[in-house]
């Protein structure tokens, strides 16, 4: 935007504060300031997804052991992942966010930026779509919301992160190397455990370390991710914010030589679509939330029904889906014309995620990649699923 400097606090990142944990003790007031630990059901592999604040008193983290946390907070409230309302939650909460600006980019289920440049003559300064944004959340979905806001996407979403819970903080071009200088190199965004080994092994463990090194040092010894933590750490990042289109929804239909009334054949066609489309999103490393199916009937009828389901990029579970939608919505009567299958609300997996936080499609995860790695060796038919073999 012409009258935007580069400097110009025009990025906005939101985060909400132990998001699921803060939506049971919304909807259960009696958990409300009580430590609350949301991890796997019963039968899970038993680790915490997140918890209050209360509970990281005790020194309870995401990621870690059910058992673990069951020792350092004993008298913590152990509760179920509900994935579903969760997902209702983060949707409302994008929608009050996209009011104030129309470029919105999710990032997980609990994050988005906002590049508000425009917007200010509608919303007012930055610092008041913050706030606008905090107060609109609190008291429509009663769980709290970090904001921070910058001249960049990394020092933004650094900003929400320095001021939790319920923060609102500011990074402004003349305070953002004083500020960064302090912290730790795992700060930096996209800086995990093997790049941190990476830094120390180079004497580098907080950012002003890097921030004192001449530019090409790092890059020299680290290639272009020494280049890129460089820049971080002064913070130069380029990145814009992306509504990525392609990014809201995925599908596959056909249209039949011949209408078909064959059941079986109509369910393999959508194991078919199913497996297609999930290995898009494996590839480009997506979740999707919402599956949809569209029939039209030779009368040219067209129906479609939707189901909003846990984040999940397995054949099985997609297609299982699927094939209820079909039983739903298919009685048998008219032939079919044209099959579809569409899968919404794309969400980027998360770094976390290793191998499968949402609990169904952990089980089918395994597979999926195996079969994956064998369709890029040996070509996209050589396996298949036995439900696709009607097609
Ligand atoms: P985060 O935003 O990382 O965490 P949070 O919202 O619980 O807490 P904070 O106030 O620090 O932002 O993640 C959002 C949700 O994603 C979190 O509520 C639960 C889920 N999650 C996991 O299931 N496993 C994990 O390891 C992490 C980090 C998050
Ligand atoms: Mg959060």
């Amino acid at each position: 935007m012409a009258a935007y400097s580069e400097h110009s606090l025009h990025i906005i990142h939101c985060d909400l504060d132990a998001f699921y944990a803060a939506v049971e003790q919304h909807d259960e007031p009696a958990l409300r300031g009580k430590p609350v630990i949301v991890g796997g059901s019963a039968d899970s592999r038993g680790v915490v997804s997140t918890c209050s604040y209360e509970a990281r008193k005790f020194g309870v983290r995401s990621a870690m052991p059910i058992a673990q946390a069951r020792r350092l907070c004993p008298q913590g409230i152990f509760l179920p992942v509900r994935m579903k309302r969760y997902l209702e939650v983060s949707q409302q909460v994008f929608g009050i966010l996209s009011t104030y600006s129309p470029l919105m980019e999710p990032l997980s289920i609990d994050e988005a930026f906002l590049d508000v440049s425009g917007t200010e003559k509608l919303f007012g300064a930055p610092v008041e779509i913050g706030k606008k944004i905090k107060y609109r959340v609190k008291t429509e979905l009663g769980v709290t919301i970090s904001v921070g806001i910058s001249y960049n996407k990394f020092l933004a979403k650094l900003a929400s992160e320095l001021d939790k819970p319920d923060g609102l903080f500011v990074i402004p071009h003349d305070k953002a190397l004083k500020i960064l200088y302090p912290l730790p190199v795992t700060r930096l965004w996209g800086v995990g455990e093997k790049a941190r080994q990476d830094l120390e092994q180079l004497g580098l463990k907080k950012i002003g370390d890097i921030q004192d090194l001449p530019e090409g040092w790092l890059s020299a010894r680290l290639g272009s991710s020494g280049q890129h933590y460089w820049e971080l750490a002064r913070g130069i990042d380029r990145r814009s914010v992306e509504i990525n289109e392609k990014r809201k929804s995925l599908g596959r239909e056909t249209t039949f030589a011949e209408d078909i009334d064959d059941i079986p054949v109509l369910k393999s066609t959508l194991a078919l679509f199913s497996a297609e489309l999930c290995r898009k999103l494996r590839r480009d490393k997506l979740y999707c939330s919402t599956v949809t199916l569209k029939l039209r009937y030779n009368s040219f009828k067209t129906v479609t029904r939707s189901r909003t389901i846990a984040p999940s990029h397995a054949d099985m579970v997609i297609g299982q889906v699927a094939d209820e939608l079909l039983y739903k919505s298919y009685t048998g009567n008219h032939p079919i014309r044209l099959i579809g299958l569409s899968l919404g609300r794309l969400l980027p997996v998360p770094d976390w995620e290793q191998g499968g936080l949402f609990e169904e499609a952990y089980k089918y995860e395994e597979i999926d990649r195996i079969m994956d790695q064998i369709r890029q060796r040996f070509g996209s038919r050589v396996i298949q699923r036995g439900n696709q073999l009607n097609t």
